[in-house]
């Protein structure tokens, strides 16, 4: 049997994150991870960082590799009817974003906290999580066929949607909030050049598109496909036609090279809250508690942000024994999830093809984008939704 202060059920941004907040308050922890390290550093996810996140990476340490690499964006192109039109995020608000891969940060965030004596244990299997409404709430697991107990004052839920620590709670105490959406993205990592310095988020009437990059010499590229679409029907072909098609401008003037394609995957879409996000000494954080759909780029900086207010929680719990910070924690996470919900929606419905969509529905969207990008009041909106809203 082993014990700790906080055990973390899962090595992803959240969980990481968590972890290496403690620590610098001299909280101890354990992180309980199913995979393997190498699995987890090789996910390929999300790729924007809001500048809120950027600079906790930095605070906490964090941040060697991305100041070098990462790139820092002042704009985003929003292109319909075959034209660009850029928003000036800068300028607008001030902020920026930087392009940055989440498995980066996660290669990171691991090889700081194992150069900090922290402790993380990879392929757990059987994980369980056991008398999470008592003062000694219990991580189960095996690691190489041997029965761990961990026991802790609290667990932090950071185990990803598919996890096991939001099913614990008993049925009847959360409140499950969910929209589905008729479409999916199927996404693509070429090693070529990104065709625009600046990321492009595409309406046409075959669908969206997204160019993205990882880095000057990698494109992550997408399109919109349907839910349920078997990638075996999409040879590299037909997604890079798929793509000149969707991308194209009415001045002929944009080029999209190909390249080898090293990945491709399909992201069902979808937004999820449940509330609360406690259940006795059981804290869910990121992904376990709340999904958004990728085009606003929201998921893993909630996950950064559900991770300050938790660490804030526990470090006054510590210091003070008042449990008042605690009882907090959901409601102040959730004020931001539910507005980063709104924006990722928002963001979704303007730039998707709906398959019910009537001819009125276009004409709205396409009113809706040239509102968005014509009018000052309006891109600031999306511009300091899409750089971060301010924590309150
Ligand atoms: P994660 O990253 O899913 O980590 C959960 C960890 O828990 C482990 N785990 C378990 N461990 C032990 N026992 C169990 N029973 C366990 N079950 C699971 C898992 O192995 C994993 O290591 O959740 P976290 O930390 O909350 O982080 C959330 C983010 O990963 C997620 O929100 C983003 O990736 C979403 N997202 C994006 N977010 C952005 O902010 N900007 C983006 O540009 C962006 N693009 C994206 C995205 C997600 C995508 N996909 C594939 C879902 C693009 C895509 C395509
Ligand atoms: C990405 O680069 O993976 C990415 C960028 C912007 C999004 C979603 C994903 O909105």
């Amino acid at each position: 049997m082993m014990r700790t202060q906080v055990g973390i059920v899962g090595a992803g941004p959240a969980g990481l994150t968590l972890a290496r907040l403690l620590q610098l308050q001299g909280i101890q922890s354990v992180i309980v991870e199913a995979r393997t390290r190498e699995y987890v550093e090789n996910r390929i996810r999300a790729g924007v960082l809001e500048q809120g996140t950027v600079d906790l990476l930095n605070q906490i340490g964090a941040g060697d590799r991305m100041r070098q690499v990462g790139l820092v964006h002042h704009g985003i192109e929003l292109r319909f009817d075959g034209s660009g039109h850029r928003i000036d995020m800068h300028a607008l608000t001030g902020r920026t974003i930087t392009v940055y891969s989440q498995h980066e940060v996660v290669r990171d965030l691991i090889a700081l906290r194992l150069s900090t004596q922290g402790e993380i244990v990879f392929e757990a299997a059987h994980t369980r999580i056991a008398e999470i409404d008592t003062s000694s709430p219990r991580i189960i697991f095996r690691t190489q066929k041997t029965a761990q107990e961990l026991v802790c004052d609290f667990i932090a839920g950071c185990d990803g949607f598919h996890g096991i620590c939001r099913p614990a709670i008993p049925a009847g105490v959360l409140t499950q909030y969910e929209r589905g959406y008729p479409f999916a993205w199927l996404g693509i990592l070429a090693e070529v050049a990104p065709p625009s310095a600046e990321l492009i988020y595409t309406h046409h009437e075959r669908g969206f598109a997204l160019v993205s990059m990882r880095s000057p010499e990698v494109s992550r590229l997408y399109l919109q496909c349907a839910p349920d679409e078997d990638i075996a029907e999409w040879p590299d072909a037909r997604i890079w036609d798929e793509l000149h098609r969707r991308l194209a401008t009415r001045d002929g003037n944009f080029q999209l090279k190909e390249g080898p394609v090293v990945q491709k995957g399909i992201t069902g879409m979808r937004s999820f809250v449940a509330e609360p996000m406690r259940y006795g000494n059981l804290f869910l954080a990121g992904d376990s508690a709340h999904i958004v759909p990728p085009t606003g780029a929201k998921g893993l900086n909630l996950a950064i942000t559900d991770t300050i207010f938790l660490a804030n929680a526990f470090t006054e719990y510590y210091k003070s024994s008042n449990r008042d910070c605690l009882d907090r924690y959901s409601h102040q996470c959730l004020r931001q999830i539910w507005k980063a919900q709104r924006f990722s929606w928002w963001m979704t419905s303007m730039l998707h093809r709906f398959p019910e969509a009537s001819p009125f529905d276009h004409r709205r969207q396409i009113a809706e984008l040239e509102y968005v990008t014509t009018s000052r009041a309006a891109a600031t909106s999306l511009a300091e939704n899409y750089v971060g809203l301010a924590l309150n």
